[in-house]
């Protein structure tokens, strides 16, 4: 005598480390015939994202995917075959709302389940906030613009949550003003002793600026990197002011 025929969706969810603020997370939805028959209708496998969640792509063999607000509805047409899977990969942006951590839930339901009892699935996901280093730059201001250079020296503080050894490079150095072609007076060559990609703190910045601007801003941005591949990129000024009177 056969077995009676069952037809039986499970999902799960899952993914894999944590998510950062500012990047994309992504979540594997496995659907499971776990029945002896073959599923029959539509199959809908529908997340309503937690905030600070949103919705990027949906993908997977037959499956359909579009999300109306935090609403992600995926659907196949089937049939999924007894004991055969058939995968979701749901990528979601993160944004700091979702901080500390969520709980995405997502159901499955049609193509003649017969049983309600394992159709949701839950997923606890921890967030992590890119931690923010700091970079103070002295001096800050050079005056008077008498066209020399001076040394300058960048103090960089990486917070304690961003894992033993971060990796600090210097990205880059530019100027608001063209390095030459200002006029009488000026000098080429206004940035030197700066190795861009390396974890250099200390340069020569020339105290000049053009009469007929608003003073000159230096911009000087680091990169902090920790053992996992967490980024921070910060930047700092120094300012030339157009005259002392106005800083
Ligand atoms: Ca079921
Ligand atoms: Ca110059
Ligand atoms: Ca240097």
């Amino acid at each position: 005598m056969n077995p009676a025929p069952v037809i039986d969706l499970s999902i799960v969810k899952s993914h894999a480390g944590n998510f950062t603020v500012g990047t994309n997370g992504v979540y594997s939805l496995v659907v499971t015939n776990v029945g002896n028959t073959a599923t029959s209708g539509a199959i809908t496998v529908s997340d309503t994202l937690p905030t600070g969640l949103n919705f990027v792509t949906g993908t997977g063999t037959g499956w359909n995917c579009l999300a109306v607000g935090q609403v992600v509805t995926c659907t196949n047409a089937g049939p999924i075959a007894a004991n055969a899977t058939s995968t979701i990969t749901l990528t979601v942006s993160v944004a700091a709302a979702a901080v500390p951590s969520v709980i995405n839930v997502a159901v499955v339901a049609g193509g003649a389940d017969g049983n309600p009892g394992n159709n949701t699935a839950s997923d606890l996901t921890v967030i992590r906030q890119p931690p923010t280093l700091t970079v103070s730059l002295s001096p800050s201001e050079l005056w008077p613009p008498n066209h020399k250079l001076i040394p300058v020296t960048a103090t960089i503080t990486v917070p304690g949550d961003f894992g033993p050894n971060p990796r600090v490079v210097l990205l880059s150095i530019v100027s608001n003003e063209p390095d030459d072609g200002l006029g009488d007076g000026d000098t080429a060559n206004d940035i030197q002793g700066a190795v861009v990609g390396t974890d250099d703190r200390s340069f020569l910045l020339r105290a000049e600026r053009s009469g007929k601007g608003s003073g000159r801003v230096y911009t000087v941005t680091y990169r902090a990197t920790d053992a996992t591949g967490n980024m921070s990129t910060v930047s700092a000024v120094v300012v030339v002011p157009k005259d002392q009177g106005r800083r």
